[in-house]
């Protein structure tokens, strides 16, 4: 019989109501709870969007389309999910806990995010692994697939979609955006940037672009400075140079959340509006069979399998 084998798949959680708000942004503050205002900030971002976030329904989707697909895929291993969040319930740290109750062994992990940063990604591995030594669970985690071939297709066809939306394609400008995070990653050589330029440039290999850049967006408010120019300022600039025309491409994301659907369908839209430029964000993947191909695929190198 097939050896089951934990897949633990890792995201970054939303609170379940907005009355968990304030516990959410507590645990993103690594225990700082956030003043009044920035709660009532957040509370209206969320209030904005219609409520709550819909990225808990998104990445349970997202795992079982992936374990069903690794099932699929494999005749060795059976593999069993188990969704773990960084910052919302379920925590990363239960989910490798109930797979030691089930009396799994071996285990694999992902995280919904493509890219590396020791920030980011090797954070929730981090989280992981020092589960899995506390419960003797062997686990292997997948750092990266930001160039993984169906996860560029998956793009490039949003991209193109997005084009049909433009009379004219030599005149749009494409930003391939990410979550910004605090500019000292890069002395610390992380690879988040170059990674980013990376997905980018397989995308505009493909479709032959030329006027295209990578982006930062979603920063937050804290003392230190993060990478940039945020989109905001950046789409300012972009109109003061003669751009008219814009796409942008969450690179860095992969569902339908808050800093897409406020940050760049609110936010992006208004300066858009206020600059007079035409401008369309690309779908996110969600499900898309490409992506949770990308995932599948990524699992199963990580097992040399
Ligand atoms: O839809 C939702 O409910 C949740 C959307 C959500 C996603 C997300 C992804 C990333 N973040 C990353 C880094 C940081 C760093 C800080 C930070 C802060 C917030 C806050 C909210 C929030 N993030 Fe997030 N992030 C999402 C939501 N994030 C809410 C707090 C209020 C605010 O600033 O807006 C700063 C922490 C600090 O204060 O020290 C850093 C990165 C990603 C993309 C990779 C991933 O998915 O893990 C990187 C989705």
């Amino acid at each position: 019989s097939k050896q089951t084998i934990g897949l633990l798949v890792m995201a970054y959680g939303t609170p379940p109501s907005l009355d968990d708000v304030e516990a959410y942004y507590t645990h993103i503050r690594r225990g700082r709870p956030p003043s009044p205002e920035q709660l009532q900030d957040l509370l209206d971002r969320y209030n904005a969007i219609g409520g709550i976030s819909p990225l808990k329904v998104i990445t349970r989707g997202q795992v079982e389309h992936l374990e069903a697909k690794l099932n699929e895929t494999s005749e060795e291993y059976e593999f069993k999910a188990y969704m773990g969040m960084r910052h919302a319930p379920p925590f990363i740290e239960t989910a490798v806990e109930e797979m030691a109750k089930d009396g799994i062994k071996k285990a694999v992990s992902i995280v919904l995010a493509p890219h590396y940063s020791v920030m980011s990604v090797g954070g929730y591995n981090k989280t992981a692994s020092e589960a899995a030594q506390k419960h003797s669970v062997e686990l292997t985690s997948v750092n990266q697939y930001h160039l993984e071939p169906t996860y560029i297709q998956a793009l490039v066809e949003r991209v193109e979609e997005a084009f049909q939306s433009f009379d004219d394609r030599q005149a749009v400008k494409v930003v391939f955006t990410a979550h910004s995070l605090p500019e000292k990653i890069v002395e610390m050589n992380d690879p988040y940037v170059d990674q980013l330029r990376e997905t980018a440039e397989a995308i505009a290999e493909q479709l032959q672009l030329e006027n295209w850049e990578t982006g930062w967006q979603s920063a937050a408010q804290t003392n230190v400075p993060w990478l940039g120019p945020d989109i905001l300022d950046r789409m300012r600039e972009l109109k003061e140079a003669g751009t008219d025309n814009l796409i942008i491409c969450a690179t860095g994301f992969v569902s339908d959340h808050l800093e897409i659907l406020y940050d760049l369908d609110i936010e992006c839209k208004q300066v858009a509006e206020e600059l007079n430029m035409q401008f369309v964000r690309t779908k996110s993947l969600n499900t898309d069979p490409l992506y949770i191909e990308a995932l599948a695929q990524a699992v199963l190198k990580q097992l040399n399998i």
